[in-house]
């Protein structure tokens, strides 16, 4: 397989609502897109930073120029046997698994095509249909947020996520709670309390919670063992967990009981299936986390998510719950069930729609092989 092209794309696209987290309000995103084209075959990857290092260290800017000053470079005119070869060539890069993960995995799409068979499949997975859950920002008030699960519950999503910070959880968990007793619920923080925050944190336990998701330090996997151990309901790592080898930490220490596993954050499809594989070893649930991307990132995790240890509720869901327009088709669409049917065309089994690209690309670059040759 030879890298032959490597276009880079920054789009602009508005979110139909305000997503608030412990870090901050995002509605205007600024993604990412990777073309490559291997064999004469486009294959796309979506970059999922957010906008300012406040997830992890990344931003939209930072793999702008990590891939195109060191990424690229390792790559055009490359041949390589498989997309899972990548990350190997990319290894002397430092960090920077987004910007890792959206050209590695743009490679696994033109893989998956030029062996005609679905990017599931080439990726191991077995699952037709995935199960989805919702992410639900913070709100206004209790009462709102109570509005908004039940509208969610209604388009049959199977676990809801809260997002929680300080001044904005007890209250709120508890009043979902008690209007819903026996729903799948969950909450994530974003690294927005302490240690010593042990004792408000252990109040979220009376609210039988499928997990409490990255409570402390984005980088603090030890921490997390400390407040593990003294907590009963099961801590999942988020931003922690960045490669196989955190995740085996997480699991010795007893940090967590589950897994989040985003693709971007672990720099790509193979170090996802790495980490999948390491979990199932070890009978540790794994799920499918989300970053609000667009069609082509939401395409990958569905591919991602077929793996068999995908065994809760991931945040992939429906293309028009983020956007008036996705840049796919068909856009992705949950059943009445809160499933996912996994396509079984060749490739994403998604249809990236250019002109749609076009209109909202705000700069473009592009490298060809023979120009590097060429010098
Ligand atoms: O922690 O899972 C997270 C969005 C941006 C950054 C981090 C997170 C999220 C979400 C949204 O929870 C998940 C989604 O709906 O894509
Ligand atoms: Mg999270």
């Amino acid at each position: 397989m030879t890298i032959e092209t490597i276009v880079l794309r920054e789009i602009r696209m508005r979110l139909k609502a305000p997503f608030e987290t412990s870090f901050g309000v995002t509605q205007d995103r600024r993604i990412l897109l990777v073309e490559v084209v291997v064999d004469g075959v486009s294959g796309w990857g979506e970059v999922t930073t957010v906008e300012s290092p406040s997830y992890n260290s990344e931003t939209t800017d930072t793999a702008w120029h990590i891939i195109s000053d060191f990424i690229v470079p390792r790559l055009i005119g490359r041949n390589l046997n498989a997309a899972a070869d990548a990350a190997a060539l990319l290894s002397a890069i430092r960090g920077h698994q987004m910007a890792k993960a959206g050209v590695e995995n743009a490679i696994w799409d033109a893989e998956s095509q030029l062996k005609n068979i679905p990017l599931s499949k080439l990726l191991g997975g077995t699952l037709k249909e995935i199960s989805c859950g919702v992410s639900l920002g913070i709100r206004e008030d209790p009462q709102a947020l109570v509005r908004k699960v039940e509208e969610e519950l209604q388009s049959g999503y199977q676990r809801i996520k809260l997002k929680i910070k300080p001044g904005k959880d007890l209250e709120f968990v508890a009043a979902v709670r008690k209007e819903f007793p026996n729903i799948r619920l969950s909450v994530d923080a974003n690294s927005a309390y302490e240690l010593k925050d042990t004792n408000h944190l252990k109040e979220l336990d009376q609210f039988n919670l499928l997990m409490m998701e990255q409570p402390l330090q984005w980088d603090d996997i030890h921490s997390h063992a400390k407040l593990q151990s003294q907590i009963r309901t099961a801590i999942c790592l988020d931003e922690c967990i960045n490669n196989a080898a955190h995740a085996a930490a997480a699991i010795e220490m007893g940090a967590c009981r589950i897994i989040n596993i985003k693709l971007g954050r672990v720099g790509g499809h193979s170090s996802a299936r790495q980490i999948h594989d390491f979990c199932q070893q070890h009978a540790f649930p794994v799920w499918c986390g989300g970053m609000l991307e667009a069609g082509v990132g939401r395409a990958h995790n569905i591919a991602m998510s077929t793996l068999p240890n995908f065994t809760l509720p991931g945040d992939v869901s429906a293309s028009k719950r983020y956007w008036n327009e996705d840049i796919i088709e068909p856009e992705v669409e949950v059943s009445s069930r809160g499933t996912i049917k996994v396509p079984t065309t060749p490739g994403l089994g998604y249809a990236v729609k250019r002109k749609l690209v076009d209109q909202l690309t705000v700069r473009t670059r592009d490298w060809k092989a023979e120009m590097v040759a060429q010098g």
